[in-house]
């Protein structure tokens, strides 16, 4: 009987090693060790052995018994192993792969100016103790326009042209302040914000105008937050920025979702595309803010009489075209390589 044990646990032995799929491992398991097992088989003829045969099955069993769990424990862990290498064989990533595409002439992948400024506007009011909300898209009338104070018969809805869904009800957002109410529904005061995204608007182009743009919302509301707050804010930014400070101007400014609403323009060297060394100065309307409006923090369910709050929406293009001197916002996303090229991407 012990040969047999012995015997057993041989081809057990042989059958294990060639075996490649967990499944079959596990069969094996209950082919030897199971309740109706081989193992268990043999062992059922114990009950007419001598008492010296069994002193000696009985400790033996157990010892082989113990080895092929062991052995079993160690080959799914052999096969997992070997899955997992597999896989991340098949799913390389050659690190040296940029090396040789460029020592090719290709171009590697990189970040659109657009996104690296957007970047580092997020980390400027991280550091300031902001969150950075997204928003939807594809958003409705009242996010966009009725929460905003800009009610249906509202001339201001002309103000940004737009691209309306069949329903009527529904559009692609035209501008980031959409985050404002979005923020306001999910938080009570105090808190501050800023919400970067695409935009769109049904408007022509020209060299400062676009109809898919990026915008960078910004607000803070809390007890006493005033102008000299918003001020302070949007002068860091610009400084953050530009690394000096800038030439700003402050003018009223008209949006239904602020009082009083300003327009922040920044000087800027206009280049000309036909006289390279010809800088025209002029002022680009770059940086809209307010304070907002008591129907605005309403509809956002913000207690107006307890909480007043600041709101700005920054035009991220605009601000890429003064950081590198660019005549025209059409070359920003327009996948023109040579232009694409010409900034650091890494
Ligand atoms: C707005 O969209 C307001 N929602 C901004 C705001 C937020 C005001 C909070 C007050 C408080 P406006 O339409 O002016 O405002 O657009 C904001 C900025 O987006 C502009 O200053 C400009 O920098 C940029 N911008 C506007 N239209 C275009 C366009 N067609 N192409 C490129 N940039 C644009």
């Amino acid at each position: 009987m012990l040969d047999k044990i012995e015997s057993l646990y041989a081809s057990f032995q042989n059958e294990i090693t060639p075996l490649d799929k967990q499944a079959d491992v596990l069969n094996l398991k209950a082919s030897y060790i199971g309740k109706k097992g081989s193992l268990a088989e043999v062992l059922k003829g114990l009950k007419d052995a001598t008492p010296e045969e069994r002193k000696a099955i009985g400790p033996r069993s157990n010892e082989i018994k113990k080895n092929i769990e062991q052995a079993i424990v160690d080959k799914l862990k052999d096969l997992e192993v070997k899955e997992i290498n597999e896989k991340l064989e098949k799913n390389k990533i050659d690190i040296s792969l940029r090396d040789s595409l460029m020592e090719n002439g290709l171009q590697a992948a990189g970040t659109h100016p657009v996104h690296q400024i957007q970047r580092k506007i997020e980390d400027i009011f991280l550091s300031m103790g902001f969150e950075v909300l997204d928003g939807p898209h594809v958003e409705d009338e009242f996010h966009n326009f009725e929460a905003l104070n800009i009610p249906e018969t509202h001339p201001a809805r002309d103000m940004q042209d737009t691209f309306w869904f069949a329903d009527k009800k529904h559009l692609l957002r035209t501008h980031t302040s959409t985050i404002q109410i979005r923020g306001m529904e999910e938080r009570k005061p105090p808190f501050a914000f800023v919400g970067p995204g695409k935009v769109f608007r049904c408007e022509r182009t020209d060299t400062t105008h676009e109809m898919v743009f990026h915008q960078l919302e910004g607000m803070m509301v809390g007890k006493g937050i005033n102008t000299g707050h918003l001020i302070y804010f949007m002068k860091t930014l610009l400084k953050e920025i530009f690394k000096k400070d800038m030439e700003v101007r402050l003018r009223p400014g008209y949006f239904p979702f602020v009082e009083p609403g300003f327009e922040l323009d920044i000087r800027w060297k206009k280049p000309d595309p036909k006289d390279e060394s010809a800088k025209h100065s002029g002022w680009l309307e770059l940086l809209p803010c307010g304070m907002v409006h008591p129907n605005v923090l309403r509809a956002g369910g913000v207690d107006p009489d307890e909480y007043t709050g600041f709101a700005f929406g920054l035009g991220l293009d605009r601000l890429v075209m003064v950081n590198y001197q660019i005549e025209d916002i059409r070359h920003l996303h327009r996948g023109d390589l040579r232009f694409n090229e010409q900034f650091s991407f890494f």
